[in-house]
């Protein structure tokens, strides 16, 4: 067979094993995210500092946009190295890595910096380092922020209201049951299929960090916004790990450190565009509704069934060390 097939299947096409023997190649980095939107913005600052440090050697070649397809299949194709970075939110990637579903739990962060305090703490690392498991090198926590409330057809203020609205989630199993728990009807699909699916009327709703959902126009069909901040998404830095195992050391500290300038630059950039595109999704048109404090206070007693129905599910030790 090898005479056969004259040894071709390695000329290159053999994911990162045979590209990462010579000297100068390309890193393809998929992501779901629009152009412009602040994590490109990083992840076009690493393509840059990783091509410059390596005197134009490495290029990286991001494909943003759902170019590549949804957060799954490109996390798989990271793990077979047909592609060789993505970013996906946690949540999607706790399907291949169970410990990190305690992200997926409604209401644990009050804010970024307390999210920060955990992620970059050695519990966070330990997290990042566990994926090695998983066929995938975490670079670092990038970052989609605080996700909130858009539907089609009304404003929603209370848990209550959520009562039999279909809301598209991500396939995201503690996610699903959260919102199952208090009522709704979660409706799982790929980030790439929700612009369609609201326009249809499939859904009613759908959660995101306000920079996503004004970027991929979501905000055009459900302009009804809350800002519930239900969920802090961290998303996850990957690179096949068979792909870095085959690259220099000095190669690996080139993107390692790139990969840090990039997780700082897009946590800068985080901090403000919340507040900017908020006031760019009113300026078209949008409604967004702040919830007062006693209607955040029946969110988050919305999620005490839940979390005592699946505290026992997860990493229990982990949770309770981020709870504490
Ligand atoms: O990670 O699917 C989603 O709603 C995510 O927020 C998006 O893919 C970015």
């Amino acid at each position: 067979i090898a005479a056969a097939l004259g040894l071709s299947i390695w000329a290159g096409g053999e994911g990162g094993h045979a590209v990462a023997q010579s000297d100068s190649y390309t890193i393809k980095f998929g992501n779901v995210i629009s152009v412009g939107d602040t994590q490109n913005q990083g992840y076009a600052l690493f393509a840059e500092l990783v091509e410059e440090r390596s005197d134009g050697r490495i290029k990286v070649q991001v494909y943003p946009d759902s170019q590549l397809g949804g957060e799954r299949e490109m996390i798989e194709a990271t793990q077979f190295g047909d592609i060789e970075m993505t970013a996906p939110s946690v949540g999607v990637l706790a399907n291949f890595d169970k410990s990190l579903e305690v992200f997926d739990f409604p209401f644990i962060f009050e804010d970024a910096e307390t999210a920060y305090k955990v992620l970059d703490s050695e519990l966070g690392d330990e997290m990042l380092a566990g994926l090695e498991n998983s066929g995938l090198i975490a670079l670092g926590w990038g970052e989609n922020g605080f996700r909130n409330l858009a539907m089609v057809k009304g404003t929603v203020r209370t848990p209550e209201d959520m009562r039999g609205i279909k809301l598209r989630t991500m396939q995201v199993p503690m996610h699903i049951a959260y919102w199952r728990s208090i009522g709704a009807a979660p409706t799982p699909m790929p980030f790439p299929e929700v612009f369609t699916s609201l326009q249809q009327g499939v859904v009613d709703g759908v959660e995101n960090p306000y920079e996503l959902l004004f970027s991929a126009r979501f905000t055009e069909p459900a302009h009804f916004l809350t800002e519930t901040r239900h969920i802090y998404d961290p998303e996850v830095i990957l690179i096949s790990k068979t792909f870095f195992e085959g690259l220099s050391a000095e190669d690996q500290k080139i993107i390692r450190d790139a990969a840090d300038e990039m997780v700082a630059k897009i946590r800068s950039l985080k901090s403000t565009i919340s507040d900017e595109i908020r006031a760019k999704i009113v300026a078209a048109g949008g409604t967004v509704t702040d919830l007062t404090d006693e209607e955040r206070q029946q969110w988050i007693d919305s999620a005490i069934p839940f979390y005592k129905e699946n505290a026992s599910k997860v990493d229990t030790g982990k949770l309770k060390a981020i709870l504490e």
